[in-house]
């Protein structure tokens, strides 16, 4: 009903529309319309109500409300129908949300979304700064028939998804992915995968993708400690406003396409999209793990999404995990291979 209602309204916007007519288009009570206009209202709908004429849509919310991203999706698995879509005003962490509607038993598919994190997490506990209506914080569920052991290519399916959907909006923008999980612009994080998992021996039960973008933050949106290694698509883009929900609705539906293609036919298109965005490859890189610390070139990617690394004396080391610092101070960042 919400939803009929909304549609009708932006149907007539910036007319009026009676509740009465409303409640005979719907077969409805007046009062149930009201309810629901209020229910509306408090989305953060601004519709104006006059005695004489009923109601008229003023303002939708630049909020990333399920109506809104759902409204031009044609997904068959993530976020396949509006009530999949979980959004929230101010959350601790959309995985953890995620995580815990999984264990509940949620289908496939299921995405959380908020508009600000106070707990939001990067690996190794590091936090993810998330102001409020500025970036997209989002959590994707996924039930992949594979093994554990194929997870890693599952966060270079979102990093690949997510330069589609950036692109798709902002052709011009020179966006590359970091192996494995950031996506920069020049040098500047813009956006970070978080992708955990839920597992028994070789059984995977579920995989929980976080993804942070950095929308619409301005300079002094950034905690000071990050300002001169995070950008937002704002800043790169001239200064102009990027839509939160055109660009959440683009990336969900390439992150679906990705994963049915990969459920389908294997990882290939993943991976070979996944290398015409990185700006790892054929760098020069240092790779940090709790094992120590390995620079070289990055030479490939292996069919699991493991990374090899070859030092200067010929020697090859493969990461499946790690913190990769790009290029030397005196050595330029290819920079992504768009064509
Ligand atoms: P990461 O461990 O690779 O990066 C975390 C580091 O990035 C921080 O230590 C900090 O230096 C820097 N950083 C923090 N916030 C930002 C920001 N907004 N922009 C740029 N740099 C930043 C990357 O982890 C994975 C991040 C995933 C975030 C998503 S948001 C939705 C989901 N929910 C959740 O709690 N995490 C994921």
């Amino acid at each position: 009903m919400h939803r009929k209602i909304l549609e009708l309204l932006k149907e007539r916007s910036p007319s009026y529309l009676s509740g009465e007519e409303m409640a005979h288009l719907f077969s409805v009570s007046r009062t149930s319309i009201w309810k629901n206009i209020q229910a509306l209202q408090s989305d953060g709908y601004l519709i104006d109500r006059s005695p004489r004429l009923g109601y008229r849509l003023v303002e939708v919310p630049d909020l990333l409300l399920p109506a809104e991203i759902g409204r031009e999706l044609h997904t068959k698995i993530i976020a396949s129908s509006e009530e999949l879509i979980h959004h929230f005003r101010q959350i601790d962490s959309t995985n953890n949300a995620l995580k815990n509607l999984a264990e509940k038993g949620v289908p496939e598919g299921t995405v959380v979304v908020a508009e600000e994190q106070t707990g939001g997490r990067g690996r190794l506990g590091r936090s993810w700064s998330s102001p409020f209506g500025k970036g997209i914080w989002m959590s994707v569920l996924l039930k992949p028939p594979l093994a554990p052991q194929d997870t890693p290519l599952f966060t270079l399916l979102a990093a690949a998804a997510v330069v589609k959907g950036i692109l798709v909006n902002l052709p011009d923008l020179p966006v590359g992915i970091k192996w494995p999980n950031d996506l920069l612009i020049k040098n500047r994080k813009v956006c970070g995968i978080l992708t955990e998992l839920k597992a028994e021996a070789d059984l995977l039960h579920y995989l929980v993708i976080g993804i942070g973008i950095n929308i619409n933050l301005r300079e002094e949106d950034f905690p000071a400690e990050i300002k001169n290694t995070a950008t937002s698509l704002y800043l790169e883009n001239n200064r102009q406003l990027v839509s939160r929900q055109k660009l959440a609705s683009t990336l969900l539906q390439e992150m679906d396409h990705f994963y049915r293609e990969y459920i389908d036919n294997g990882p290939e298109m993943v991976i070979s999209e996944w290398k015409k965005y990185n700006i790892t490859l054929s760098n020069y890189v240092t790779i940090k793990t709790a094992q120590g610390s390995f620079s070289g070139r990055a030479i490939a990617l292996d069919g699991d999404g493991a990374l090899l690394v070859e030092d200067a004396e010929g020697h090859q080391k493969r990461f499946q995990a790690g913190e990769v610092t790009l290029g030397k101070s005196s050595e330029e960042i290819r920079p992504p291979d768009l064509n």
